[in-house]
């Protein structure tokens, strides 16, 4: 099966933003990059990221995977489920080449960018890919503007996402369901750039196309600001829930002050093409462990909608007892799909459960 694109490091102290890890493609890691090749000088008076608007051009492939899915990746061969997270600063251009290498018509359909009608991905308007064929999408992004009458056009910021909108019908639902979705992060001047990020994606009954326990284990060390892309698909509704672990309900997540009146939350409604995103330090308060994270509908959790985000301590070492309850959520995870078992599991486990 795939391996999720954003979930554990291989190496415990190591940098895992996937944008690091394959970030030799321009694009992907725009909003690091336009760090690295330095900001706007005029507008840069602070330590503010100000980057200039830039227009870039990634290539991204559709590709069959085992077990009859499919993915976004940004090397041949390398298809992922979900897809890579694409980034674009407020003023971006993206030119997203999309190749299509599967024997299925499918397209690229982007949440909360501007783009035309031919890119918007849908057989609708004849904007997807035949099977082998290449297609050029064109996602904008602007800043928050003032009109003439005074009021305001909200900016692009936001943690959005992308899927396919054709294979299987004129929604993209076969495309959808066989995974073929991701995480699209766009980030206003001056947001803080986390050190980790995952994408979670609750796709009908499973987490990125998976169930318990095999699930993705998300990593971090305690202390970094991890970042959690969170984006719901299928038909069911779910809450997103993740333990020991707060963030603010506004766009970034982050309180602006002491008296920023964002609600402070840990669980949210997470329902068909709805996303939100927020940032958080691992183990803040709490100290390093094996938290869970979960749908909080409980036929779902029960189900197998749930996982592991691993705090490591800050060097990257296990922390006590974290082996311990991955093992016990891998071993008795109560995680069962159907049939008598599922019956058996959930009377003899109430207890177990009640313990985690
Ligand atoms: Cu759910």
């Amino acid at each position: 099966m795939p391996e999720n694109s954003t979930d554990a490091p291989t190496q415990p102290g190591g940098v895992s933003r996937r944008s690091i890890l394959t970030g030799t493609l321009a694009g992907l890691m725009a909003p690091t990059a336009a760090l690295a090749l330095g900001s706007d000088s005029a507008a840069a008076v602070s330590s503010d990221v100000r980057p200039l608007a830039s227009t870039r051009h990634i290539t991204v492939y559709a590709e069959a995977l085992p077990g009859g899915q499919y993915g976004y990746g940004l090397t041949p061969g390398k298809a992922t489920i979900p897809g890579p997270v694409l980034e674009m600063w407020e003023g971006d251009t993206l030119q997203v080449e999309l190749v299509n290498n599967t024997d299925k018509r499918l397209s690229i359909h982007p949440h909360g960018v501007d783009y035309a009608t031919d890119s918007d991905g849908s057989p609708f308007n004849d904007s997807f890919n035949e099977p082998g064929e290449s297609r050029t999408y064109v996602w904008k992004s602007h800043k928050p503007k003032q009109r003439a009458d005074g009021t305001w056009m909200a900016g692009s910021a936001g943690y959005w996402h992308y899927h396919d909108h054709a294979m299987g019908g004129e929604h993209g639902t076969e495309g959808l369901r066989k995974g073929l979705y991701g995480a699209l992060v766009v980030r206003r001047a001056g947001d803080p750039l986390p050190d980790r990020q995952h994408t979670v994606v609750f796709n009908d009954m499973t987490i990125n196309n998976k169930v318990a326990p095999d699930t993705p284990m998300l990593e971090a060390n305690k202390g970094e600001k991890v970042e959690f892309i969170a984006i719901g698909h299928g038909d069911q509704l779910h809450t997103f829930h993740v333990h020991a672990h707060r963030w603010a309900d506004n766009r970034t997540g982050w309180l602006t002050g002491p008296d920023d009146p964002s609600r402070v939350i840990d669980t949210k409604d997470l329902n068909p093409g709805s996303s939100f995103g927020f940032q958080v330090i691992a183990g803040e308060g709490v100290g390093a462990g094996a938290w869970m994270y979960h749908c909080h509908v409980q036929f779902h959790s029960d189900g197998g909608m749930a996982g592991v985000f691993l705090v490591r301590n800050a060097d990257g070492s296990m922390p006590a007892g974290a082996q311990d309850a991955i093992d016990r959520f891998h071993e008795h995870g109560g995680h069962t799909m159907s049939g008598t078992s599922a019956t058996t599991e959930s009377e003899s486990g109430a207890a177990g459960h009640a313990g985690h």
